[in-house]
């Protein structure tokens, strides 16, 4: 659509030695809402440094389908950063791993072994239902008083991502789920703070509190890890796969030649990875919907009404019900729009010179591409700022994605838990309104929709009450 790349560059940012354009980058706007407004004074694609690094800014949705899907492959690389190479010893995951025939080796393995616990499993399904009884449990019992849900929500899919990654399920107050509760919010807390977007390389250089507090969670982590994958290695049968693990283990032996294997290394980090990406993304997504639920009643009570006439409250939704509740598909998909977790993806690199809207873009240079301005271009969405998961009905009622809505992003470099997050985001969020109320507590406002950028934009910290819907008084059936 673009035509013959031309010399004609980007309009780019002023910029400093060293630092780069980061003096122009004050007022300490998060990334996302930054670029966007940037967007509005040098257009929709410019260019910035950050530090010594050329780095394009994308702001609409042709540019980021050029980027993410025509020509996916020249722009599938990934830039080094200190803290993700501590966190993936050097690039030995999936998401931080640069391009590499041994990277598209994994991912396939990755992806493979994802399909046998994904979508047509019902092993997944059970896992998320027995999860799903626990969290009503609980929710219920906080009674009439307000309270912080996100404890609860994030327990609730850091077991499922457990069983589903090595077969543990943990009960209420289980000593190692809180330890992977609580190394996995030390990451969170100081990897890539601001966003994914790393600016400050030389972080390394002047030792301080933040990485060595990581390295310290990396430790935990790597020895919980280690121990769950040499207890897998011991007990390995023939049969299918236990869990992720075990597909990793049997997958890994078919592969390739001497330095394009996968080691025992890829495969903990897959396993890291699979945590991490699990339990960041769909507690969030969770938890964001819900605030918008708070803000819009009627939402809710129109969800319960699509699940009543569905479904009833005789028994538990199950995956096969997805087909018959378009509107809970739209509300979620409405969440994801309008508070993407990683709002300017994670950063990707140009592998060959090539070009972008007809801008050629040499080798190396660094690509962001800006989702969250995506999903709020006025241009294609009306009222962007609204909370309305009507927008994604045709005038038939069936469903539709519109082409600007790239929540998982798209191309080689997709999001690989896609699939698995759908089917968790749909059980978490049918089950919980099929058999309880969410509401502000007396008197409360209604919670901040602004939010805090960490690795993933979440919500800040916000109360509800709790009430059960007729016949699911105790929870569960
Ligand atoms: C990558 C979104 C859940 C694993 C990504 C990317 C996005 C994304 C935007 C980056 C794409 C890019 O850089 O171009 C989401 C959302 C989720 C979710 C919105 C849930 C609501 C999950 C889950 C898993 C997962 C449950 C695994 C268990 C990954 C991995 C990558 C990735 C491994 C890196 C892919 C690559 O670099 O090749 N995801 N994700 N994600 N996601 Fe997800
Ligand atoms: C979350 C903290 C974990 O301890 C490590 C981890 C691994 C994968 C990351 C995830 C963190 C954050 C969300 C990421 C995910 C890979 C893909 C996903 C970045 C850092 C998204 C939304 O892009």
């Amino acid at each position: 659509s673009s035509g013959p790349p031309s010399r004609c560059s980007v309009p780019c940012l002023p910029r400093l030695p060293v630092l780069g354009s980061l003096p122009w980058l004050g007022g300490g706007l998060p990334p996302h809402l930054l670029f966007t407004q940037l967007g509005r004074r040098y257009g929709s694609l410019f260019a910035l440094y950050l530090g010594p690094h050329y780095t394009l800014v994308i702001n609409n949705h042709q540019h980021a389908r050029e980027v993410l899907q025509q020509r996916g492959r020249d722009f599938a690389g990934r830039p080094s950063m200190v803290t993700t190479d501590l966190l993936t010893r050097g690039g030995k995951d999936i998401a931080f791993s640069d391009y590499t025939p041994l990277w598209k080796l994994h991912r396939r393995l990755v992806h493979n072994s994802f399909t046998l616990f994904g979508e047509g499993s019902s092993r997944l399904q059970d896992i998320v239902l027995s999860s799903v009884d626990s969290l009503c449990a609980e929710l219920l019992s906080g009674g009439r008083r307000g309270f912080d849900p996100s404890a609860a929500v994030t327990r609730a899919v850091t077991n499922v991502v457990c069983t589903l990654v090595f077969s543990a399920t943990y009960r209420h107050g289980d000593a190692e789920l809180q330890e992977v509760m609580r190394y996995n919010d030390g990451i969170v807390q100081t990897i890539a703070r601001g966003g994914l977007v790393d600016i400050y390389p030389w972080m390394k250089v002047f030792p301080n509190k933040c990485l060595s507090k990581l390295k310290d969670c990396i430790i935990v982590r790597d020895r919980l890890l280690s121990r769950k994958l040499e207890e897998h290695k011991a007990s390995l049968s023939d049969g299918d796969p236990r869990d992720l693990l075990d597909a990793l283990l049997k997958g890994k032996t078919s592969s390739g030649s001497e330095d394009e294997t996968i080691t025992d290394d890829h495969v903990l980090m897959t396993a890291a990875e699979a945590f991490g990406a699990g339990v960041e993304t769909t507690s969030t997504t969770l938890l964001w919907i819900l605030v918008y639920l708070l803000h819009h009643p009627e939402v809710q009570e129109r969800v319960q009404k699509e699940l009543d006439e569905q479904v009833g409250s005789e028994r538990a939704v199950c995956t096969s019900d997805r087909g018959r509740l378009p509107y809970l598909d739209c509300v979620i998909n409405e969440g994801m729009r309008i508070r993407p977790v990683s709002p300017v993806l994670i950063p990707h690199t140009a592998m060959t010179d090539s070009s972008i809207g007809g801008h050629s873009v040499r080798r190396g240079t660094r690509v962001l591409v800006n989702m969250w301005s995506i999903h709020h271009d006025p241009q294609h969405w009306d009222r962007p700022d609204l909370f309305n998961p009507d927008r994604f009905l045709d005038e038939q009622g069936q469903r539709f994605s519109p082409s600007c809505f790239l929540p998982f992003g798209a191309g080689p470099r997709v999001c690989v838990g896609e699939s698995l997050a759908r089917l968790e985001l749909f059980l978490f969020l049918s089950s919980l309104l099929q058999r309880m109320s969410f509401a502000l507590p007396d008197g409360a406002p209604p919670p901040n929709l602004q939010g805090r950028l960490g690795v993933v934009l979440q919500p800040l910290p916000y109360q509800v009450v709790v009430t059960p819907r007729a016949g699911w008084e105790g929870g569960a059936k």
